[in-house]
């Protein structure tokens, strides 16, 4: 079993990103042959400054090691150090329909965003992820239920690559959390938790100090109501209940049957003790591994050496079925 995710090195990583895919990766460690990639390439389709690229990437990186990532046990690099993955981007366009990208939820709601230029490289950023997860003939993409349409996508094009060119590449999965998939804006929980998002009220991020923590969940909101329970004009509570099912590693009815007792304010003190608790050892490891950059880097080229072997293979193959560049 091969598992294939990346993440983008932009602004901080939230809760959202922990629960739905951070602690995916670490999971998938035990279960196969792990591969999980900055995707430092995806950053650059919107506006952004090259000084603070570099240094969200190593922020990332920190995170994903504190979070429990082991380079020894995965294959664990940065998108840009292999070139394969743009090289398979553009062969991947041959079979990849213009309508099908124009689809993409994602993009008309970063192209939405953007003030200045909508750069052509948002409405590939679909075929770069095809790339990024083909390039390993992945069986399963474990990412957040945001991702769900973009997966179906790069299916699709695996299956039209290999109908076209004959079987080459391998169709992913995708393995979506059955607790917290989707967590929810504390603010607005109607809206997914994201990075873009305005305002940081609404967001946890997984390096906010304890009292932050403690007080963007006091102030999360939530309805009228006063039981800790799932249900129609919800979602606030329901959102709370996911965090704190995730964290403690249980199912939402559980969490439902403990605090039918309690009260909105405790509930929400609960919660928010509980993250910090999860959070805790995260955090201090973090400092430790985001003050060593060498040592960043020295992961990331063992990473992107391993890494390089397997994609190349497949670059080799898809040439030769496309009939691009020498024969072989
Ligand atoms: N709210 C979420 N709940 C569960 N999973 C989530 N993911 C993102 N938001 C949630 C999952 O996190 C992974 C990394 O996503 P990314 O590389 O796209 O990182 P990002 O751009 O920093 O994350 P956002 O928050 O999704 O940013 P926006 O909204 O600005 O694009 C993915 O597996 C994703 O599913």
């Amino acid at each position: 079993m091969r598992i294939f995710s990346g993440i983008q090195p932009t602004g901080q990583k939230h809760l959202g990103n922990l629960i739905g895919a951070i602690d995916q990766y670490v999971a998938g460690q035990d279960r196969g042959e792990g591969l999980y990639c900055i995707v430092d390439l995806h950053a650059t389709t919107v506006a952004y400054d090259p000084t603070e690229l570099r240094a969200r990437t190593y922020d990332t990186a920190a995170i994903l090691l504190a979070a429990g990532l082991d380079p020894d046990r995965c294959v664990f690099f940065r998108q840009g150090d292999v070139m394969e993955h743009t090289e398979l981007c553009w062969l991947l366009c041959s079979v990849t329909s213009w309508g099908d990208l124009n689809r993409m939820h994602q993009f008309k709601e970063k192209a939405g965003n953007e003030r200045e230029l909508v750069s052509a490289g948002l409405f590939f950023y679909p075929v770069l992820q095809a790339a990024d997860v083909l390039a390993y003939r992945a069986n399963e993409v474990p990412v957040g239920d945001d991702q769900r349409q973009h997966i179906e996508l790069m299916r699709d094009i695996a299956e039209r690559f290999n109908s076209r060119f004959g079987d080459t590449l391998v169709v992913p999965e995708h393995r979506i959390p059955e607790v917290g998939a989707r967590i929810m804006d504390l603010q607005n929980p109607t809206m997914k938790m994201s990075t873009s998002s305005e305002g940081e009220q609404g967001r946890i991020h997984v390096l906010d100090d304890p009292a932050v923590i403690l007080k963007k969940f006091r102030s999360a909101v939530t309805d009228s109501g006063s039981e800790v329970r799932r249900g129609e004009g919800k979602e606030g509570i329901a959102n709370l209940i996911d965090i704190l099912a995730a964290v403690k590693g249980t199912t939402p009815d559980a969490i439902e049957a403990e605090f039918a007792d309690s009260r909105y304010g405790d509930f929400k003190t609960a919660v928010a003790e509980a993250v910090i608790d999860r959070l805790a050892p995260l955090q201090a490891r973090y400092t430790e591994l985001r003050a060593d950059e060498d040592a960043l880097e020295a992961a990331f080229k063992k990473g992107a050496e391993k890494a390089q072997v397997i994609a190349s293979a497949t670059l080799a193959d898809v040439r030769e079925a496309m009939g691009v560049g020498p024969r072989s």
